[in-house]
């Protein structure tokens, strides 16, 4: 068993900063102590095999990435990175766990569909994953499959409110789904956007001869969201189910959160880099087809409308309490080019896994959030809401030796042939100039990357066998 010492570093959880040496045992954190106390020498004395200097830098918990989307298939294609490249790519940018989504549509069996995906991922993940399951039509036999799956480790459950044909269920069947997750202290999570008024709305701009990205935005409204999100919020009070609202985007949807955290509800939400960051104006309303980079849903919002500071604004006041990235990347040659001529048929979702920690870290840079609060949006509250806490999400003897070390006088320049290592052939975020770099990660023990080099390798990750969220007991 292998013993690694970073000595000097400024430790940063979600409870603050100190400075302090981790010592790092085979697979898991041994011990933390104060630099010079003498501790660390002695350890030393008895042989550590590795020393890294970290002197200068933060030593953080390894990033948790809440919902990603490798492989997933969507609109007549596949989501462009694989387990193997998807999970490389989220060490790369200091993510050492993953959770994804396996996915139930009409028809299918549940627990059929778990076992499908876990062995998309088996052996072939750099870092560890867990998995939570998408629901389509609640059968009788997907409410059972749903005591099952906690069983396995799947403790939380997607529907969607959009997307009918594929992915929709009727609020009927939300409910009932909501029933059994009350009882059985499954998290809900929902992708709330009203999609019968979004199908009519896409045909009519289609008809209209609107087909260009752009339009994806502006038929995708924020009223939308938040009726979706309210409803959402309605069903889970009728029925005492916990709810988590993914990949929020317009700055009333996060209204309707608050008011409801306000009233003393079980409710929690994510918003991810790009409804900081991106725009329907600069982005989805870029010339010509290159707009397409940026579909996604929910939409990127108008900047006019001030959604992006809101965004910032509830990740501070914690009316938002965990930042994903919900990485679903296509190609534009082969893949987002189905929707030339006609926004709908653009496979929607792009590619952040690598760069959410760097991102986010700009918060701190600009004084948006502070340090340690960075760490607990990007690992400690997403281990926590998942059942991981304690493992992960955290730096403190006994936890997973998922450490990252992060240089904040270091620079990355983020884009194709620079730092980019997803399986798509542009980046979403070109351009973008991090003060910072991810110098060293560490996954259970083991050093994947460091200084510019990657060590790790497919079937590193293990299966996490998920708790209930830990926000609810
Ligand atoms: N949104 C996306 O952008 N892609 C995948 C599914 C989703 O809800
Ligand atoms: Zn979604
Ligand atoms: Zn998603």
């Amino acid at each position: 068993m292998s013993r690694t010492l970073i000595s000097g570093g400024t430790v940063v959880n979600a409870t603050g900063t100190c400075l302090a040496d981790v010592l790092v045992d085979g697979e898991t954190i041994a011990a933390i102590v104060a630099p010079g106390s003498g501790v660390a020498e002695a350890i030393g004395r008895r042989g550590v095999d590795r020393v890294i200097n970290a002197s200068g830098k933060y030593v953080i918990p390894g990033g948790v990435d809440a919902h990603t989307h490798m492989e997933m298939p969507f609109a007549g294609t596949t989501a462009s990175d694989t387990f193997e490249t998807g999970t490389r790519a989220a060490a790369w940018g200091g993510t050492t766990t993953i959770i994804d989504f396996a996915v139930q549509t009409a028809g299918q069996n549940p627990l059929t569909q778990y076992e499908l995906w876990q062995r998309k991922a088996d052996g072939n993940c750099a870092i560890d994953y867990g998995f939570h399951q998408i629901l389509s039509d609640v059968q009788d036999s997907s409410l059972d499959a749903m005591d099952e799956l906690i069983r396995e480790g799947v403790t939380s459950f997607k529907f969607f409110m959009a997307y009918k044909g594929v992915f929709l269920s009727d609020d009927g069947q939300i409910l009932r789904g909501m029933q059994r997750a009350a009882d059985n202290g499954a998290l809900i999570m929902m992708h709330a956007e009203n999609g019968s008024v979004i199908d009519v709305l896409v045909q009519q701009a289609i008809q209209r001869g609107d087909t260009a990205p752009y339009y994806h935005g502006t038929s995708r409204p924020w009223q939308a969201e938040e009726e979706a999100t309210h409803r959402a919020i309605m069903l889970a009070d009728l029925t005492g189910a916990p709810l988590y609202i993914v990949h929020v985007s317009a700055k009333q949807a996060v209204e309707q959160i608050a008011a409801a955290r306000d009233r003393g509800q079980n409710v929690f939400a994510e918003t991810c880099p790009q409804y900081l960051y991106l725009s329907l104006e600069e982005h989805l309303g870029a010339p010509g087809f290159d707009g397409a980079k940026w579909v996604c849903s929910t939409p990127l919002r108008a900047r006019a409308e001030g959604h992006q500071e809101h965004m910032w604004q509830g990740l501070r006041t914690n009316d938002l309490q965990v930042v994903s990235t919900d990485h679903c990347p296509f190609c534009m040659t082969g893949q987002k080019e189905m929707g030339l001529g006609d926004f709908s048929k653009i496979p929607n979702g792009m590619g952040t896994v690598e760069h959410r920690m760097d991102l986010l870290y700009q918060g701190v840079v600009l004084g948006k959030i502070s340090l340690p609060r960075w760490v607990e949006l990007c690992s400690t509250t997403p281990a926590r809401m998942f059942g991981l806490y304690g493992r992960k999400g955290v730096l403190q003897p006994g936890a997973d030796a998922d450490i990252v070390v992060y240089d904040p006088n270091g620079h990355t320049s983020i884009g194709l042939g620079k730092t980019h290592h997803m399986n798509m052939d542009h980046s979403s975020w070109e351009g973008f100039e991090i003060n910072g770099h991810v110098d060293t990660v560490i996954s259970r023990g083991k050093v994947v990357v460091d200084d510019g080099i990657y060590h790790g390798k497919p079937g590193h990750g293990s299966y996490l066998r998920r708790g209930l969220s830990q926000y609810l007991i």
